[in-house]
């Protein structure tokens, strides 16, 4: 019988095999388009969901790999890498008290991103990366600081997410699919997130021209924002575990765009080095993400009442930036 030599697939690695990292290296393993690394400290997690992941690509008939280990040079040379190592919101020993603000993990999640970027640069150095890790742009200019990786090969996984929620509640107003309704939420990810409303689009109609009409306009428009802002928050109180089958999916989406060269416009944290009139800081905006990474930062036209929102956005980026320079640079 004629022998087929095997394919090659790219190489995708996870740093933090927790919930983000388990359910998108799953998500991605059933697409069956890369052999995929599952890093983590912890002994036995990546490896028992390697093993647990291998058997569902066998049921789909997948023939990419999935290694789980503690090891960092198991790395080596990948194409993606997507970090989702260190500490979430989750109080876990505590019901009563309101999940962690973000910006309440950077001291220890900084000390992760630290060793995590030392061994990327080491291992991996070519890869484009996928930041997860919260507080979020803050963990995405640390990174790419400490990797020295080009700026166009790193980007931080959030408006993509904020951006899913909002369409979600805004199209369940509506009685609208998701898939109909565009959005656009830029800054920070966190409370100052900024939700364009002027640039969202429902049946390829502007928002606003869409609900001409309703007196209800007001209401409905920030009550929308509101869930979209206390969604992650509301989730931890829920099931007292940080968000994770949302933002695998986000992550997946931006992997894919790289990886297939689809030069998708996706909301990403990048660093801005003078678009928008902001330097050097990681922040929330359009990019075109195709196989150079960041093929480009679309500048969207603001108002002022955009720019006055987006402008406080940057400010809180900027606090926690600042904070990272002195405990961490
Ligand atoms: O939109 C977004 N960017 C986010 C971000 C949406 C939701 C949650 N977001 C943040 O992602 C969250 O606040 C956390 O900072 C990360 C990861 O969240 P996840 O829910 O996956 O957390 P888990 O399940 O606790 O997994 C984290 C894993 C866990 O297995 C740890 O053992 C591992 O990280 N970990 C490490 N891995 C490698 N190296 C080091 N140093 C390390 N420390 C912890």
């Amino acid at each position: 019988m004629k022998k087929f030599p095997k394919k090659i697939f790219p190489k995708v690695s996870f740093i933090g095999s927790g919930n983000i990292g388990g359910t998108c290296a799953h998500l991605m393993a059933m697409k069956n388009i890369a052999d995929i690394v599952l890093f983590d400290i912890v002994k036995g997690l990546p490896q028992g969901k390697a093993l647990d992941i291998a058997a569902a690509i066998s049921i789909e008939g997948g023939e990419v790999s999935i290694t789980g280990t503690n090891t960092y040079s198991d790395i080596s040379d990948s194409d993606v890498i997507i970090i989702t190592a260190g500490l979430t919101r989750t109080i876990k020993d505590n019901n009563a008290k309101p999940p962690l603000d973000r910006a309440e993990l950077l001291s220890k999640n900084a000390k992760i991103i630290k060793k995590v970027a030392e061994n990327i640069k080491k291992y991996s150095p070519n890869a484009f990366v996928i930041v997860i890790t919260n507080p979020l742009d803050a963990m995405t200019w640390l990174f790419q600081k400490l990797s020295g990786l080009n700026r166009q090969m790193v980007v931080g996984m959030a408006g993509g997410l904020d951006s899913s929620r909002f369409c979600y509640f805004l199209g369940k107003e509506l009685g609208v699919s998701p898939k109909n309704i565009h959005s656009f939420i830029i800054g920070e990810h966190g409370n100052n997130m900024v939700p364009l409303i002027r640039f969202s689009k429902v049946n390829d109609v502007p928002l606003d021209e869409f609900l001409n009409g309703r007196n209800n306009r007001e209401e409905i428009i920030n009550n929308v924002i509101k869930k979209t802002r206390e969604a992650g928050g509301e989730i931890i109180k829920l099931m007292r575990a940080s968000a994770y089958f949302a933002p695998a999916a986000a992550a997946l989406d931006i992997a894919l765009s790289y990886l297939q060269d689809k030069n998708k416009t996706i909301l990403c944290s990048t660093l801005l080095n003078g678009e928008y009139d902001v330097h050097n800081l990681c922040v929330g905006v359009p990019v075109v993400i195709g196989s150079s990474g960041v093929k480009q930062i679309e500048e969207l036209n603001l108002q002022n009442n955009e720019k006055e929102a987006f402008q406080k956005s940057i400010e809180s980026i900027q606090t926690l930036t600042t904070t990272l320079k002195k405990i961490i640079l």
